[in-house]
């Protein structure tokens, strides 16, 4: 039989803990009346716990001490290789944010040692924690957490001596109690009896990839460490070598070091002055050599955490800027934006946490869904024939926009109406502007042939992108809705793995073997150039350097990618500046040929109500369903409507949804009346098979 982790006394104490938190919970329960959900169960969805913020205290404190848990007994790529040289510092995270919903949810993320969201394999142990209500059931909550989960698979004897938490949450009134609720938690693991101390690390107000970003960071900071130490294989003092861990540590779990990380690769990969880097100038230095010719971008900051991320990311150029005393630019900070035009990178922020609840009316989840300009009142008309973005409420989302206004044709003068015309590049437009911005560099560095590269989409994927890609040879997956699928099936298909959610989630994924081969060829590359270009005569080095500089020039470029890319999640404002990058190397793209890249069929999406959602059952990457019985064959009839040959162009799936007690229908078309129509008997047809 496995050793417990969690020892009896250790047990014995959050169970008490817990038990006082559901009379906590009970007593809150009476106060919110109104607001609370009738069920006191709270299923783990795709992202964690969330609901409205009242129901979850108790969820809060449990989910802190399964983070400590985590933190203590998991093992990391630091422990992986060497159990019995296990570093002293391992961590986990808990990130407090509701994403897109509305202001009064909140939610629960628990974030492993890599900085990843925690694995499925955890989910039901996590669930069953976080709804226990009794003593006996608390018990055998932590049996299956200890027992039947392979993370756990140690002997209390490989428990680290700290586990370190790090601790974040969005802009929500709720988040500061909830985050001091799971610290209690994740304190209820420390003390002499478990073995283990817990160390909070509380990084206040900061983006869900930020906090992701931090607790990558620390995992890195030891193995680096660890790996240093075991180069100069010197005995130190083992305090002062504890220090000198947590120093390192620190320092690279900062904000600083994530925002100059990201800052940092996207000046690298806006520059084009290859002369003036090879003769030993800096890269700003080789900047003010280049002029800013893209419009600036109008940000949605959804009223929230976005806003103040984005101003740090600024107020960082601004300090580069001053070091590089230049006159000509200029920064402006108001109540309602926040502006900074430098030749680096044009930003207007709008939609701060002061401008409204978060979410309301705004934010990429409003703008995608109902294909319009946010609608807080401040805003509305200043999107209007810009460059537009639209972040979420925790900043992990991302779609760009554009409304263009004009004057109806023939109504000019002082009664005519404008016309709209809006267009939105999406996930799948954030995908083929990245996959085929890197397939480019990696033909030109020479390694397309031994990196491979591809898109992982959902269901949700515009068919005119899947037919796109497959013209221009990209490789595609589909994977099951919910970010955490889709990320998971760009690891396992492709070296270079291009991902995003239609609704804007998601990065790329470059794999440690990926990362490997392009630095490696980047030093081999350096090499035979600084070689060459000392055996060759003086009339041939012109010709070859050309050459040698295109090569140099891709890599340092995929370098510099990599870099600006927070590299444990897809982050919004990674992908604001990788995508502000690309549009600069393209010759400053315009917003409407990136958009024109391919054209979407119309689409249809709608929800609907119904007893038991869970009849439905669904294969094929949830592209088709399997039961109940006979639904599949009707969509199939409804795709031929008016038609008795199949059209390729005609797509529908239903699906039941992970977060909300719905069914999802979706349509596809070549035009939006026949959508309207296909969707209409799709939903009558789920409501007749479902109820
Ligand atoms: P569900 O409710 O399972 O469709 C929604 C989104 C997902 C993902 C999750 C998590 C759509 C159609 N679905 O899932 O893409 O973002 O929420 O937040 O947008
Ligand atoms: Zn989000």
């Amino acid at each position: 039989m496995r050793t417990k982790c969690i020892n009896q006394e250790t047990r014995r104490h959050f169970i008490r803990l817990c038990l006082f938190s559901e009379e906590d919970k009970d007593h809150r329960k009476e106060e919110n009346e109104e607001t609370c959900s009738s069920s006191n169960f709270v299923s783990y969805g795709t992202a964690g716990f969330r609901c409205h913020h009242a129901e979850l205290d108790p969820i809060a404190f449990r989910c802190g001490f399964i983070a400590s848990c985590v933190a203590a007994f998991s093992r990391t790529n630091a422990t992986n290789n060497n159990s019995n040289d296990a570093p002293p510092f391992t961590a986990a995270g808990i990130c407090v944010t509701a994403s897109h919903n509305e202001a009064s949810d909140n939610g629960l993320k628990i974030v492993d040692g890599h900085g990843n969201v925690l694995g499925e394999a955890y989910e039901r142990a996590c669930e069953m924690i976080c709804n226990a209500k009794t003593e006996a059931q608390l018990e055998n909550a932590l049996d299956c957490f200890e027992e039947k989960l392979p993370f756990l698979e140690t002997s209390r004897e490989d428990a680290k001596k700290t586990a370190v938490v790090y601790f974040g949450r969005d802009t929500r009134e709720s988040g500061e109690r909830l985050v001091e609720k799971a610290k209690e938690g994740a304190r209820a693991l420390g003390g002499r009896s478990s073995g283990v101390a817990v160390k909070i690390c509380d990084r206040g107000v900061v983006t869900t990839p930020m906090l992701h970003y931090f607790v990558y960071a620390h995992g890195k900071a030891v193995e680096a460490f660890y790996e240093n130490n075991k180069q100069q294989e010197e005995k130190n003092d083992e305090d002062a070598t504890e220090r000198s861990l947590w120093e390192k540590i620190d320092a690279a779990t900062q904000e600083l070091a994530y925002f100059k990380r990201l800052a940092v690769g996207y000046l690298s990969l806006i520059e084009e002055d290859e002369e003036k880097k090879t003769k030993g100038k800096n890269v700003v230095e080789g900047l003010r050599a280049n002029a800013t010719t893209l419009p600036p971008l109008h940000i949605d900051c959804a009223n929230g955490v976005g806003f103040v991320a984005f101003e740090k990311l600024m107020a960082l150029f601004d300090v580069i800027r001053e070091n590089s005393s230049s006159s000509s630019e200029n920064s402006r900070r108001s109540a309602t934006t926040t502006t900074t035009t430098t030749k680096e990178i044009a930003l207007v922020l709008k939609n701060g946490p002061n401008d409204g609840p978060v979410n309301l009316n705004c934010g990429s989840d409003f703008v995608q869904k109902n294909q319009r300009a946010p609608e807080t009142p401040s805003t509305r008309l200043s999107f209007v024939n810009q460059r537009c973005a639209s972040v979420d409420g925790d900043c992990d989302r991302l779609v760009y926009f554009s409304i263009e206004e004009g004057e109806e044709e023939g109504k000019e003068g002082e009664n005519s109406s404008k016309k709209q015309n809006f267009m939105l590049c999406d996930g799948d437009k954030l995908s083929i502007l990245i996959a085929f911005f890197l397939i480019e560099q990696l033909f030109l560095a020479g390694l397309a042939h031994k990196i491979s590269l591809g898109i992982a989409h959902t269901a949700y994927s515009n068919g005119a992108f899947t037919k796109f890609c497959e013209k221009n040879g990209v490789e595609t997956v589909c994977a099951k809705t919910g970010v955490k699928n889709v990320h998971k099936a760009a690891e396992e298909h492709f070296d270079i793995g291009v991902y995003f959610e239609s609704n804007g989630h998601g990065t790329a994924l470059f794999s440690d073997e990926a990362v490997k081969v392009i630095e490696k060829e980047l030093v081999d590359e350096l090499t035979r150039m600084s070689v060459e270009q000392h055996l060759r005569k003086e009339e041939e080095k012109h010709i070859q350097s050309v050459i040698l500089t295109t090569k140099l020039k891709a890599l340092l470029t995929l370098k510099a990618t990599i870099q600006t890319i927070n590299p444990a999640i897809g982050d919004a404002i990674s992908s604001v500046l990788l995508i502000e990058g690309i549009l600069r190397k393209k010759g400053n793209m315009p917003f409407q040929e990136w958009h024109a890249m391919y054209r979407d069929l119309p689409t249809k999406q709608t929800k609907v109500k119904v007893r038991d959602r869970t009849v439905i059952e669904c294969f094929d990457s949830e592209r088709k369903c399997l039961k109940p019985e006979g639904l599949q064959q009707r969509i199939d009839e409804i795709l031929l409507l008016d038609s008795c040959v199949k059209n390729n162009n005609r797509r529908a799936f239903v699906r039941p949804s992970g977060t909300e007690d719905i069914v999802r229908v979706y349509v596809e078309a070549s035009d939006a009346e026949t959508c309207e129509k296909i969707s209409t008997k799709v939903e009558e047809a789920v409501i007749e098979f479902c109820n």
